[in-house]
Formats: C-alpha cells, structure tokens, sequence
C-alpha cells in the first residue's frame, strides 16, 4: 500500500464538496475529484464542479460539470461492458452522504491499481506532438516524417505514461519500459484493452461529430487477476475531445469543452499572466454559462440523451 498524501485544498477555491463534512475517510484527493473509502471494500468517486485551466484549478465552479462527467463515465462504463468489467458498484450515493452528492458520486470496487497511465492516441497533439517534434517517436514508436499539430496518426498508439503525484506531469514510457515494470504479459493485456477501448469510443464519438483525440484510463485488477475499467471514463477531464467540423491538420484544434475558458483566460479582458505565480481571475458569468452548455453538449452528443440536472 503507497502511502497517500493530501494535497492542500485549491487555495481560496469555493469547495462545493466541503459544504456537508462526509461521515467517510477522505482516502485520496485529485484537482476536482475526490475519493472516499467507504470501509467496506468500496470507495465514493465524488466529482466537484471545479474545473482546471492551464495546470490551474479555477475559483470558478462550472454548475452541473461533476454531475454530467459521473453521468458520462456511467454511460460508457455501460457502452463498453462487453469489452471488459468496470469498477461501477453503485450510481447512487452513500448512505449518510451529503446532499451535495446526489448525480456526481459513483461508488466502486476497491482496486488493485496499475502503476502506469494507460494512454492511447489517434491524433498528434501536446505532449505526443512535442515528443515527435524532438525525437520523431512517441514513447519509442517511431513515427512518419511530415506529422503536424492535429495529425491524425497512422493508427491509434498505446503512449503509456508513468503515474506522477498531483502536480507533477507524467512521463511517456516506452513499451519495454512498461514490460519492465508490470511484466510482459500484463504489459500486452494493458495495451489491448486500452487501444480496445479507444478505438471503440472513437468509432462512437465520430458517429456523434467529436473527434476523441486521446485518452486516458486507468486500470486495475479484481483479487483474481482480472483486468477491470476504473475512475472516470472517456469524460472531457481525461480525454481530448475535438468538434469533427472544422477540424484540419497544422493549427491547435478547440477544446470542445474549455475553448471559452482558455479563450477569456488569455484575453486582455482577464488581465490575467499565465507566466506569473497569480492566480487566475473569476470567470465571467457568460463564459461560465457558455462552458456549462458545451458540458451538456458533448453529454447530450455522446449520449443521445437529454441532460436533465439531477
Ligand atoms: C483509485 N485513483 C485516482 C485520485 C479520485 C481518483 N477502484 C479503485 N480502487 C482503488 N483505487 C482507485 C480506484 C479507482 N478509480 C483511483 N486513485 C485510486 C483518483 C483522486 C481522486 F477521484
């Protein structure tokens, strides 16, 4: 058992998980989410409605965002069942649980985690475009000359990464570094089943009109070895999702959900310094309503439902 540290609570940030103390242990906190152990082999996955920009968690709560990422995950946990079990126990919170839960909190089987990121990749952007901009690779697979911002790649690449503390970035490994680590045979498992799943969630999201392209899934494994699906899924939080209309290779593509943010953040009208230590204003009331809607845009596009707060 690795010994968890709690990072310190986003300075001065409005906490919209704080307002009941929960009867449970806090067992692990990320930038937005948080994670209870509910003591009985279980744990609560409570997403907040704080939101980050540029490595920076906001002041400013996007209203619904925790509820609609928890609905998203629940949904794909759904749409991708056949391909592998997922950690869902339960949709509904806790007994003894704030008020404050209701429609954001999933509780989950407790774990075995894999100490790698598991990433996979059909377009070439961020850290993947700046690798194959210096080494012409990605974690070690070599890559065709030409390749641009936006790229899309000759085939989805499994880029795993090394599990960095909060606040720290991960690293890319190479496939044998992966080897090494969790040994060969789980190394493959670990590669099949996250380019299973990406290719899978590609193929929906393109019948939708998004553009998936990258994400993140984290992996662990019941006591009898199996492989399961855990934490949140193929949700804008640990994805890259694109609109598909307009796309075109060689200029950084819109976020489908921050776009607004990232856009007002960098504008005069901020007066905000994203080299400086300051922290980054309160966001304009439009721009968080504008930010809500593609919230429930990319929910109600993926989902084929109406979002209806909960
Ligand atoms: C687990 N995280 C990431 C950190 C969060 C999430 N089913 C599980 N069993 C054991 N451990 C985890 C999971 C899951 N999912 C996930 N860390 C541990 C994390 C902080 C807040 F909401």
């Amino acid at each position: 058992m690795v010994a968890v540290t709690q990072p310190a609570a986003p300075s001065a940030a409005p906490d919209d998980l704080d307002d009941a103390a929960p009867p449970y242990p806090l067992l692990s906190r990320g930038k937005v989410r948080s994670l209870y152990d509910l003591g009985d082999g279980t744990l609560a996955m409570v997403a907040s409605d704080r939101i980050s920009a540029y490595d920076v968690v906001l002041d400013t709560t996007i209203p619904d965002k925790g509820a609609m990422l928890t609905q998203l995950s629940l949904w794909w946990f759904d749409q991708l069942a056949d391909l592998a079990p997922n950690h869902v126990v339960s949709a509904l919170p806790p007994p003894g649980a704030p008020a404050s839960w209701a429609g954001r909190t999933m509780v989950v089987r407790r774990l075995d985690m894999v100490g790698v990121e598991c990433v996979a990749r059909g377009w070439l952007t961020a850290g993947g475009l700046a690798s194959y901009r210096e080494t012409g690779s990605i974690c070690g697979i070599e890559l065709p000359p030409g390749l641009t911002e936006a790229s899309r790649l000759p085939e989805p690449l499994f880029t795993p990464t090394t599990k960095a503390a909060v606040g720290d970035h991960d690293e890319p490994m190479t496939y044998g570094e992966v080897a090494r680590l969790v040994g060969p045979e789980l190394a493959a498992s670990l590669r099949e089943l996250t380019l299973a799943v990406y290719s899978r969630a590609a193929e929906t999201a393109a019948q939708r009109g998004i553009l998936l392209a990258d994400t993140k899934i984290e992996i662990g494994r019941d006591t009898d070895g199996t492989l399961v699906l855990a934490d949140e899924l193929l949700t804008p939080d640990s994805s890259r999702f694109w609109p598909a209309d307009g796309w075109a290779p060689g200029r950084v593509q819109p976020s489908f959900d921050k776009q607004y943010v990232r856009n007002w953040l960098t504008s005069p009208a901020s007066g905000w310094d994203r080299g400086s230590d300051a922290p980054p204003p309160p966001l304009p009331e439009e721009v968080v309503a504008r930010t809500r809607d593609r919230y429930v845009q990319a929910y109600e596009r993926l989902t084929g439902s109406a979002w209806t707060a909960r």
